[in-house]
């Protein structure tokens, strides 16, 4: 421990001492009329209180009270945080010749509290009691069953600090000691890690956290042989009190703890970075762990794609490895609306090949025309009669085939097309029908607001429709405006004209 923290320690105690200044170091408890004889039906108290940090030593140099068992009748009790330190009266005579105590408490706190009692009546004439307290410092190292730190305890008047062996030190709780082993980094291809002093025993109370970071592309491989490893033991709840643990990016490994590594001897962690976290307690040391780790390139599976063929022929595949995959004769891959017999491929730093979706499928003779359409699963759908769709697939002997209809194409049966001219109205009921072809769709006109005289406009004519009862398609006049208005205007100069 270096001197200034120790300076440091010393000063944080004495900023208690000092805020405790304006308690008294000593003081005198005499009982009421004292040295003259003390009332009867007296019930006081007195609460002594020292700065922290320091014991109180009560001590009585005179004591003479009315006797009787128990102490019922008259008396002084002492009382230490509710617990009874004594309970005098009667006469007492000197401890010994050369010091006037007649009685003397001492407690290792900073507070007591002093009672004094008599009843109703006393056959003689009793002086009562005088007695002093002064505080005494406590030696906190050794006094409690609790010891105060976990390493080196100093004792000082008024208080103590804590202190550390070499390498350690005290962390901000001024009480516990640890080691510093948290920061390295280990980026070379290949490494060996140990607990701190291995294979002496490992510092209590630590938190040691290492990373081993390989460049991208490379899974951190580690080794550990069973004697290597040797850690306080599980207590009885099963739980690791000292414990080393792996932490990837894809998961944990551990807690271990015990006598020989109770973990797989290699662990592939399949990524390029591990956290080692080695935590300790305060009890209970034991030899610690040496690992050893290198790195391995990726490996991406070798997958078996049917009908396909994979240049180069490898029985691994890492990181980097780019492979030719080609479709046997007959087959094609197919990738949006483009056919291609080969693609390539590339095992990539999270050991997944590039394009995984890709494969060789069996092509079939494509008969375009205006009614077929590519969908997404590689299947044709050839539109079949009005608004029906049949779906063929391209089976294994090449040809298209479909579920009912098998390698049959369907007939398309001549369908009306609606255009932009044309207007569908109607509802289940509500329609028109053979008969009324030329007829008028009208429509209210909702600009003109007046309900007494409502206002309708011709919206469609009647053109035709595929069920009666069902919509029914318009012409929309809308879009022969100008050939009415045109036909209109001409009919109307002819009338003149006549
Ligand atoms: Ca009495
Ligand atoms: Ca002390
Ligand atoms: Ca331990």
């Amino acid at each position: 421990m270096d001197a200034s923290l120790e300076t440091w320690c010393i000063a944080l105690f004495s900023v208690f001492t000092w805020v405790n200044a304006g308690l008294p170091m000593y003081g005198e408890i005499l009982s009421p009329n004292y040295p003259q004889a003390y009332p009867n039906e007296v019930d006081t108290s007195w609460h002594i209180e020292v700065p922290d940090g320091f014991g109180v030593h009560l001590y009585f140099t005179h004591l003479d009270l009315e006797l009787s068992e128990n102490c019922e009748y008259d008396f002084v009790q002492i009382l230490s945080g509710g617990i009874q330190e004594g309970k005098l009266c009667g006469q007492r005579p000197r401890k010994s010749a050369d010091s006037p105590i007649v009685a003397e408490f001492r407690v290792p706190y900073n507070k007591l509290q002093v009672t004094f009692k008599s009843d109703f009546s006393n056959e003689e004439r009793f002086t009562g009691f005088a007695a002093y307290y002064v505080a005494e410092d406590v030696d906190e190292c050794t006094e409690f069953l609790d010891v105060p730190c976990s390493h080196f305890c100093n004792n000082f008047i008024g208080g103590y600090f804590c202190s550390c062996p070499p390498e350690y030190f005290l962390y901000d709780d001024m009480k516990n000691c640890g080691v510093n082993c948290t920061g390295d980094v280990f980026t070379a291809l290949e490494g060996e890690i140990t607990s701190p002093n291995y294979p002496s025993p490992y510092p209590e109370n630590s938190r040691c956290e290492y990373r081993i970071e390989l460049e991208e592309g490379f899974q951190v491989v580690v080794t550990m042989r069973r004697d290597d490893f040797d850690v306080e033991p599980a207590d009885a709840d099963g739980s690791c009190q000292d414990n080393l643990v792996f932490v990837s990016r894809k998961q944990q490994y551990g807690p271990y703890c015990g006598h020989g590594f109770p973990g797989p001897l290699v662990i592939e962690t399949g990524s390029n970075t591990l956290d080692v976290i080695f935590q300790t307690d305060l009890t209970g040391e034991s030899k610690g762990w040496k690992l050893r780790y290198h790195g391995d390139p990726i490996p991406c599976p070798k997958e078996v794609k049917a009908n396909s063929i994979w240049e180069p022929e490898k029985a691994k595949y890492v990181f980097k490895d780019v492979v030719k995959i080609s479709c046997v004769d007959g087959f094609e891959i197919v990738q949006g609306s483009v056919g291609s017999t080969f693609f390539y491929s590339s095992c990539q730093s999270d050991g997944r090949w590039s394009s995984p979706d890709l494969e060789c499928q069996r092509t079939c003779l494509l008969k375009a025309s205006a009614l077929m359409t590519f969908s997404p699963k590689g299947n044709w759908k050839k539109k079949h009669k009005k608004r029906s769709l049949c779906l063929y697939r391209c089976s294994g002997n090449g040809s298209w085939v479909n579920e009912v209809l098998g390698a049959e194409l369907p007939e398309c049966v001549p369908a009306y097309a609606f255009t932009d001219n044309m207007i569908c109205a109607g509802e289940r009921g509500v329609d028109s029908c053979q008969g009324d072809s030329g007829g008028a769709l009208a429509v209210r006109d909702p600009q003109h607001r007046d309900d007494d005289h409502p206002r309708f406009y011709v919206a469609g004519l009647v053109s035709w429709g595929t069920k009666c009862g069902t919509y029914g398609v318009y012409t929309k006049v809308s879009r022969y405006l100008d050939w009415i208005l045109k036909t209109m205007r001409e009919n109307d100069g002819a009338d003149d004209d006549q």
